[in-house]
């Protein structure tokens, strides 16, 4: 088979190849130029030729061409012949995606940086129908935890562009960091993107101690605006994730009034759950919905993702005030506070034309249509979100928690958070195996899947590659080519060409 990852739905292999050289020529509908300049962009430096793109008008030997009787635009078909290369596509995406699938039908050399003249251009003839499985095909990025530079973001965006995910979920405040520029409180930065150490070792170990390292970092909202750019021409739009009522140490950090103790606790400096949480004041509000109005200038997805995991209520419950807004409220408890609270930021959120996606512990009160839920514990908070008539996503610890080991001896891995979540594990991830059918209420409602890369254990970038290649590969296959797709075993053998066009890119992985 053709090493394409992921694999289209439709692939035959024509005997015969076609050759690129010199005389090549290029033309693009005027639509499809970004996404013909993003593929063409990628041959002239390996294979020293300028390449120009011309009017759709001209007679060419790669050309893209706007189809309108192809229904997803996100689909396309690609088709090699004597004739040269033609990609045909209704929206921008479908372009750019037939474009990524012609890379990937030329050698590994393509993806290099440098000129390859070792390298033979030569294109097999083939004939591919492709279009998505699943229409969310999303991978989450802790930048809170540790922070990553500017340029790696932009090359995590490259690769999964090249993998046809869609959505780039942007993990950006947590206890341990806040990393976004918040123009109104300039505190979030200056004092919560700092913290004056971290943990070294696991968490669980005895002999874990502080690293003695400050770490720090957080983007600017003209990085942040240049970043949702560049991932928009590569057909990604970026989720942005600020987290409530939990999770929210690092901004207490630098507004103490926002918390519920007298003296707020530092920036954290370790992992696991932590007890810190908003207040439930007017004040806070009026905080959070300054904040997510900056966050929604920047990301214009309609999406907004508000958190909502792991909130123990401890504070709540030790708090004479919060206790009296409880019974003020009419409510029962801190867990119907909590619901209160995700409830009045979904309406906020519905005022500006945004829908609320949130961890799955959102469901536990009654938020309705128009809210997300990201199922992560397993599949049920998807299958009751479902009936609840809330779109969801499937983000699945067991198998698309890309934080996780990567084998079942864990003894000669590198340091991970726990867990078990094999290459292999990740491919055949198949929530609804045949025999038990999708519910039906779940089809409707499924949105998509997305593979998890949280950062506590991956303090550098190279790390954070060993553990989200190849397993992303394998969990791309899945969100793009879904239940039709080839085994394993055919996996593996087109993973191994694959991996030389992550060696050019100078991406680190597992060697599976
Ligand atoms: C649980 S998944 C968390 C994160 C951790 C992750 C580690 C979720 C909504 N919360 O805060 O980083 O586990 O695997």
């Amino acid at each position: 088979m053709l090493p394409i990852i992921p694999y289209p739905a439709f692939c035959r292999r024509l005997a015969g190849s076609f050759s690129l050289g010199e005389e090549t020529r290029i033309s693009a509908d005027a639509s499809f130029l970004p996404a013909a300049e993003l593929t063409v962009g990628r041959l002239r430096v390996p294979m020293c030729l300028p390449l120009v793109i011309e009017p759709a008008s001209e007679p060419a030997n790669i050309r893209f061409v706007k189809d309108a009787g192809i229904e997803d635009p996100e689909a396309y078909t690609l088709r090699v012949d004597e004739s040269g290369v033609e990609i045909r596509a209704s929206g921008e995406a479908g372009a750019f995606y037939g474009g990524q699938t012609m890379l990937q039908l030329l050698p590994p050399a393509v993806f290099d940086s440098v000129p390859r003249h070792d390298a033979e251009w030569a294109i097999p003839f083939v004939e591919i129908e492709d279009r998505p499985f699943f229409k969310w095909r999303g991978a989450m990025l802790d930048s809170a935890r540790h922070f990553q530079p500017v340029s790696f973001i932009r090359k995590f965006i490259d690769v999964l562009a090249q993998h046809k995910v869609n959505v780039f979920h942007w993990h950006l405040v947590d206890d341990q960091g806040w990393r976004i520029e918040i123009k109104k409180y300039p505190l979030l930065t200056e004092v919560g993107s700092r913290r004056s150490d971290t943990l070294s070792g696991h968490w669980f170990h005895p002999r874990k101690h502080p690293d003695g390292q400050p770490h720090e970092g957080y983007y600017t909202q003209e990085e942040i605006r240049e970043l949702v750019a560049y991932a928009a021409v590569r057909n990604i739009q970026i989720l942005p994730e600020i987290e409530m009522p939990g999770h929210a140490q690092a901004a207490i950090a630098a507004y103490p009034h926002l918390g519920l103790l007298p003296e707020a606790a530092p920036v954290s400096t370790t992992w696991g759950v932590h007890k810190t949480l908003f207040n439930t004041k007017p004040a806070t509000f009026e905080f959070l919905e300054d904040v997510l109005d900056e966050v929604i200038a920047l990301f214009p997805f309609p999406y907004l993702h508000i958190g909502g995991d792991e909130a123990v209520k401890d504070q709540w419950q030790a708090s004479a005030e919060t206790q009296a807004h409880i019974r003020e409220l009419g409510l029962a408890d801190e867990h119907e506070l909590q619901c209160w609270f995700i409830k009045k930021m979904s309406g906020f959120l519905q005022s500006r034309g945004r829908k609320l996606v949130g961890w799955d512990e959102i469901l536990e009160g009654g938020l309705g249509e128009g809210a997300v839920v990201m199922s992560w514990r397993n599949r049920d908070g998807a299958i009751e979100a479902a009936e609840k008539g809330m779109e969801t996503i499937l983000c699945d610890q067991n198998f698309l928690y890309l934080d996780y080991y990567q084998q079942e001896n864990t003894g000669d891995e590198l340091l991970a958070i726990g867990g078990n979540t094999p290459l292999e594990k990740v491919h055949s991830y198949n929530p609804f195996p045949p025999e038990e059918g999708t519910p039906e209420k779940l089809a409707h409602a499924l949105l998509g899947l997305q593979a998890q890369v949280w950062t506590e254990y991956m303090p550098t970038t190279s790390r954070l590659e060993y553990m989200t290649f190849p397993r992303m590969c394998a969990f791309a296959e899945v969100a793009w080519s879904g239940a039709g797709r080839p085994d394993y075993a055919d996996f593996l053998d087109r993973l191994r060409p694959h991996l030389r066009r992550l060696d050019v890119q100078d991406i680190r992985y597992r060697s599976p």
